[in-house]
């Protein structure tokens, strides 16, 4: 075969649009493709949701790559394995008591899954805005990183979705920019709050699942942005309460978007 220029660049711009083109107006958008944006992104794919998972960077991954200080192993907890496994992230069980894994492996092997399930990622783009129609958070506004930063002024575009997932970790972007815009402010818990972010793992992974909810109408906040929001005790290099955290928060998308439908 000869290898034509022209055909490759063609290819590249017509599978993009492809790819991009019946996902405009989906499912569930999720902004963040750390840990807990992947995650979830998984599980509402693999129920069927069509799911597009915007990162600003050219790759989704997040806090995983850096494992500890850079010393790059994952660490989870036992109750963790039965999600490693689902996602098809093979660990090592330690003589600590913990299931261990190479962050390149847990980030891979997430991204894999997500993939496989049916999402669509789409990389080297900033969701920097968010879109309301009565009272409901319907999409997000959308430019390449690239443009953001160098702070050309492009007008954006969009991506529409019956849910917004923030999983934009210690930014919570996404719900800071709802709470500006609307003036609203974050859903008040009965329960006796831990107003300290310092270093508490075992309190940290629990509330920061627990601390997974609805915002507002389409809007869910996931994973380490949750801890931002709440100010929850700091959990430190353990991820399982990412993986839990974006499990739950595809539970709650696909009941909302089952709530709508019905
Ligand atoms: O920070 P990140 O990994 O958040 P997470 O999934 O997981 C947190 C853990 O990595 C770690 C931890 C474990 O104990 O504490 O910190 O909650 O991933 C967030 C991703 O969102 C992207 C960002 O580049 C990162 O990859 N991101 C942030 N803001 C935007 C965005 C935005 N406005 N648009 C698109 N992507």
């Amino acid at each position: 075969m000869v290898i034509n220029d022209i055909k490759i660049t063609r290819s590249i711009i017509e599978e993009y649009y492809a790819f991009t083109r019946d996902f405009l107006d989906c499912d569930v958008v999720i902004v963040g493709g750390g840990p807990a944006g992947m995650t979830a992104a998984y599980y509402t794919a693999q129920q069927g949701l069509r799911t597009v998972v915007l990162e600003s960077r050219l790759s989704p991954g997040g806090g995983m790559w850096g494992g500890g200080m850079f010393f790059n192993q994952i660490v989870f907890q036992p109750e963790a394995g039965e999600i490693l496994q689902e996602l098809g992230i093979s660990y090592t069980a330690n003589r600590e008591g913990y299931l261990v894994v190479p962050s390149y492996r847990a980030v891979a092997s997430l991204i894999l899954a997500a993939d496989r399930a049916g999402a669509r990622i789409l990389n080297g783009i900033t969701a920097e805005d968010i879109m309301v129609r009565e009272n409901r958070v319907c999409g997000v506004v959308i430019n390449w990183t690239a443009a953001v930063k160098l702070g050309m002024h492009v007008d954006p575009l969009c991506i529409g979705g019956k849910v917004v997932i923030d999983a934009t970790g210690h930014d919570a972007g996404i719900v800071r920019t709802y709470l500006d815009k609307s003036g609203g402010s974050l859903p008040e818990d009965e329960e006796e709050r831990i107003r300290t972010s310092s270093m508490w793992a075992a309190k940290g992974e629990e509330m920061v699942v627990e601390y997974t909810r609805f915002i507002t109408e389409g809007l869910i906040a996931c994973g380490m942005s949750v801890s931002s929001l709440f100010n929850t005790p700091r959990m430190g290099p353990i991820f399982g309460g990412m993986l839990f955290s974006g499990r739950k928060a595809a539970e709650l998308a696909l009941d909302y978007i089952r709530k709508v439908k019905a």
